[in-house]
């Protein structure tokens, strides 16, 4: 075979011995081998197994080492099981007694798995009808939410009704929030702000505070509204709040707010400004971080504010999940964006806009609580390395959705399924985990423990220095002996220096069977004592009974020995964990199929290797995304239409137009493109066309008009157009003298005052990312300062030491506080600091 170098090389190294298999090809030479190679492969630990017959392995299929004499008592085979522990019913409706209401199926599952081996099993969700809600309302009562409050006041009644629909079992709890009480975030001078901060705007306001709880979730809706009448709102200095703080608490002070472990948890966070995050303490010159505990005092006040910084998003995430927490962000629209960042940080968060003045949190947190009820999605916690899991979802329909473990769309009461796959892929120290698959948002989860069967039983009975191995010579194990170092023989009865050339036959493979007596140790050993000691090679290791195996002579791609995605083992190639195929070029990934609507490969082509094949006739690209012939083509783009076009629809509240639409939108005409109709909301058709260019640039023509239903009587309606026409003619003519006047005028202040704000534009940026490349063991040993964002080659500076350590680089969403306080305190020469920066915003 002269296409394969390696090949070549060394011609006919492997001799094809009749009948063996993937259990024997491999030399193995250890129980614990064998059961790594394949899930089929047995070992036989008879003592006296093989003797007499040349050729015989003790690693073999079950069949052929009982057809060779193995007792069943001596023959290692673990299996892999799956017992299901636990399997309680699904309940169809939670009607008050809330202990064994049960949304997952089953409960708990046992898994023995072999390496390399994969077991299977359903879960079945249902969101239950019903449910008890804990809704724990957490406010900014920062000055600007003082007309939010009032109207909060006359709001607290129709929330608990609104939601008494909802659910017949509803709990209600408040909480407030300002900012840490430590400049500078807070007013100190004159000395009489610290007690009114609103001292210096002639009013009186509740001294700042952090974060406190009101009132602890309770059946008697009405004292809400009680306790919300009792509030006032407070002021503090710098923009951004500390509503972040208040989060952790809320969410990990169980036992003071009264979260009932068998409830959905909404926590509704209202706030109209931006938030700090971690690391802005620092500005305060507070260093610990946030622990993630409850440190709420005898007067339900969080005692940490001023010693704890900020939590990170990180921590919210996570004690969200642990608390199962749903947190709706209802903020108000400037800050809309920002939060929707946050959200996409800190999975399960809704994000709602908020009237002015809260008018509309009612139907806000009832459309959030619809959409976390819609949804179900699997998440996973404490999944150990050596175990891939992969799934596939049936969500409405019974039809099944490859590589997906959400579904969406749902009506409360629904039962959805999803199959997941385990597959060891290696053996961990520890034999026995424990991980969880649950629902975001629930409390109920599925416990799935994993033994690893990897290794044999006869290993625990091993002999270390057994007389069965020439008086100690080597350690009694599964039926052979393992020699020690320099030792060799079945029964380590010679030393490796005193060359003794008997059993000569032992070292060659059988004669007889198809050709000739193969060489003595494949030609690349000595046999001593009729045993094989392999030569080493310049190209790998050489192994095997009968020096057959090494780890160069595998197949490769594109000149990669195993593609470079796996190990060489005696010709055959062990992929690494994503990988698979008999040369490891074929991914086992299928997110690189995913498309953007999140179906593999739309729904339209299987994921082969990682890539999709499109099977639909007429679809391409990458994820099949493509196919202008489609019949649901038309179907697809209108979405694209009218978010793109129209600014509306279903992409745009979700906010997800600009990543799943990336087609171009033009005004024209084309005859080769393929014609589409649609109904929109006002039950006008739109008309558009769908092309797709040379370069498979996808283009959406919107025909201009389109044919809405006739409206009332024709003549009026021409009538008030031209009366309409003749107004705004007059009109047009008096505006425009007045115009022109105001025009200049204002483009000249427009102009002024562009110019003095060029200068700050770039860093007003809520958001910043921030890498820190620093080194491993703390944060404050800065190395690397780089901003992405960052537009003006001014602030893009790096600060770098020049010690080069082991670095990492960080991701972290920063502030603008901390933005500022780094290019002041590391960046900026000192000449410069003085004058920079004077004041807080
Ligand atoms: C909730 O609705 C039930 C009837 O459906 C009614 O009896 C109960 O008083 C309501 N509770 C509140 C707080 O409105
Ligand atoms: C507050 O009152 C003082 C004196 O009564 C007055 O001089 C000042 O302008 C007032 N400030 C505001 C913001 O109303
Ligand atoms: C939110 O993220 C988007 C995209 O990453 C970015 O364009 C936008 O400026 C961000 N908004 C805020 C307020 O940070
Ligand atoms: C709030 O919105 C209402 C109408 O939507 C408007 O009249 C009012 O001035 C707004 N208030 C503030 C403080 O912006
Ligand atoms: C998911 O579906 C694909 C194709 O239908 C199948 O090959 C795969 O084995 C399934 N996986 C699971 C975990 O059911
Ligand atoms: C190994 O075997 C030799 C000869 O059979 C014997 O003399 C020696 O004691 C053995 N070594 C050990 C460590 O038992
Ligand atoms: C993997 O290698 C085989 C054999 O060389 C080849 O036929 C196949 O196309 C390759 N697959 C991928 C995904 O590269
Ligand atoms: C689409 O409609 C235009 C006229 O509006 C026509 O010229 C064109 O041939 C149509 N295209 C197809 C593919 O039918
Ligand atoms: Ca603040």
């Amino acid at each position: 075979d002269l296409h394969n170098p390696s090949w070549s090389l060394f011609p006919m190294l492997l001799p094809l011995v009749p009948g063996s298999n993937v259990c024997t090809s491999r030399g193995a030479s250890t129980c614990k081998q064998c059961l790594d190679v394949h899930p089929s492969c047995a070992w036989c630990s008879k003592e006296d197994f093989g003797q007499g017959a040349a050729g015989l392995s003790r690693c073999d299929l079950k069949s052929n080492l009982l057809a060779a004499g193995c007792t069943t008592s001596a023959l290692e085979f673990p299996t892999s099981k799956l017992q299901v522990i636990e399997d309680r019913p699904l309940s169809n409706k939670a009607a008050g007694a809330t202990q064994d209401v049960t949304q997952i199926k089953p409960q708990k599952i046992h898994i023995t798995l072999r390496p390399n081996d994969a077991k299977r099993f359903t879960v079945k969700v249902r969101q239950v009808e019903d449910y008890p809600v804990d809704l724990y309302y957490l406010m900014d009562l920062s000055y600007s939410m003082n007309d939010d409050l009032t109207r909060l006041r006359t709001l607290g009644k129709g929330l608990a009704e609104a939601m008494n629909r909802t659910t017949s079992n509803l709990r209600m709890g408040f909480g407030a929030f300002v900012d840490k009480p430590l400049s500078p975030y807070m007013y100190i001078s004159p000395k009489e702000a610290v007690k009114n901060p609103c001292y210096s705007i002639n009013t009186t306001c509740l001294p700042q505070f952090g974060y406190k709880h009101v009132l602890s979730l309770t059946e008697e809706v009405g004292r809400f509204t009680e306790e919300v009448k009792k509030q006032m709102v407070s002021r503090n200095r710098d923009a951004p709040e500390g509503g972040f703080d208040a989060i952790i608490q809320a969410a990990v002070c169980k036992e003071q707010i009264g979260w009932r472990p068998d409830a959905s948890h909404l926590l509704i966070f209202t706030s109209d400004a931006k938030t700090h995050v971690a690391l802005d303490g620092r500005l305060a010159g507070i260093v610990q971080p946030n622990d993630g505990r409850c440190h709420l005092n005898s007067d339900n006040m969080y005692s940490k504010s001023t010693t704890m910084d900020y939590p990170s998003l990180a921590l919210i995430t996570e004690k969200m999940s642990e608390n199962n927490i749903n947190l709706i962000f209802a903020v108000t629209n400037p800050v809309v964006t920002l939060y929707q960042n946050y959200s996409e940080l800190i999975p399960g968060t809704t994000v709602g806009t908020l009237s002015n003045d809260s008018g509309n949190v009612i139907q806000l947190i009832l459309k959030a609580y619809k959409k976390i009820r819609s949804k179900v999605e699997l998440e996973l916690q404490g999944v150990p390395e050596e175990l891939s899991l992969s799934f596939n979802a049936t969500c409405l329909n019974g039809e099944v959705i490859p590589g997906l473990k959400s579904c969406s769309g749902l009506k409360i009461g629904d039962t959805v399924s999803f199959s997941v796959e385990a597959r060891a892929r290696g053996c961990p120290s520890k034999k026995k985990k424990t991980f969880i698959i649950k629902p975001v948002g629930f409390k109920d989860a599925l416990s799935i423990t994993v033994t690893f069967e990897c290794d044999c039983k006869c290993q625990a009975k091993a002999q270390p220095d057994s007389p069965k191995c020439s008086n100690g010579n080597g350690t009694f194990e599964c039926g052979m002996c393992l020699c020690h170092q320099g030792r060799l023989g079945p029964h380590c009865e010679c030393a490796e220096g005193d060359y003794n050339p008997m059993a000569q036959d032992r070292c060659s493979g059988p004669a007889g069977s198809g050709g000739p007596q193969s060489a003595i140790c494949s030609g690349r050993g000595d046999c001593v004592c009729g045993q094989c000691v392999c030569h080493s090679s310049d190209f790998g290791k050489v192994w095997g009974k009968l020096c057959e195996c090494d780890d160069f002579n595998c197949l490769r791609y594109k000149g990669e020995l195993c593609s470079g995605h796996g190990v060489c083992n005696c010709g055959f190639c062990q992929c690494a964990p994503d990988w698979q195929g008999e040369n490891c070029n074929c991914s086992r990934r299928t997110d690189t199929c995913m498309s953007s609507v999140g179906l593999l490969c739309s729904g339209r082509g299987q994921c082969v290797c990682g890539a999709c094949e499109c099977t639909q006739p007429g679809a391409y690209g990458a994820t099949c995304d493509k196919c202008p012939t489609c019949p649901d083509a038309c179907t697809m783009k209108k979405e694209c239409v009218e978010c793109k076009h129209f600014k509306r629809g279903k992409l745009i509240e979700d906010k997800t137009c600009s990543r799943i639409c990336k087609d171009e939108i033009v005004l024209l005409h084309d005859t080769n493109a393929v014609n589409c109709t649609y109904k929109d909301e006002n039950d006008c058709v739109e008309r558009f066309q769908y092309y797709e260019d040379a370069s498979g640039k996808s283009i959406l023509f919107v025909v201009k008009e389109p044919d809405c239903p006739k409206g009332p009587d024709i003549l009026v309606v021409l009538l008030s157009v031209a009366g309409a026409i003749l107004f705004l003619g007059l009109a047009a003519l008096l505006i425009w003298k007045l115009l022109v006047t105001i025009h200049d005028r204002r483009e000249f202040a427009k102009f002024e005052e562009e110019r003095a704000r060029a200068k700050w534009e770039t860093v007003m940026q809520h958001l910043f990312n921030i890498i820190i490349e620093s080194t491993e063991d703390s944060m404050q040993s800065l190395h690397t300062l780089k901003y992405a964002n960052m537009p003006a080659p001014s602030y893009t500076h790096t600060l770098t030491h020049t010690k080069k350590a082991h670095t990492r680089s960080v991701l972290l969403p920063f502030s603008e506080d901390v933005f500022y306080y780094f290019c002041y305190t590391l960046l900026l020469p000192a000449e410069q600091k003085s004058s920079q920066r004077k004041g807080w915003v």
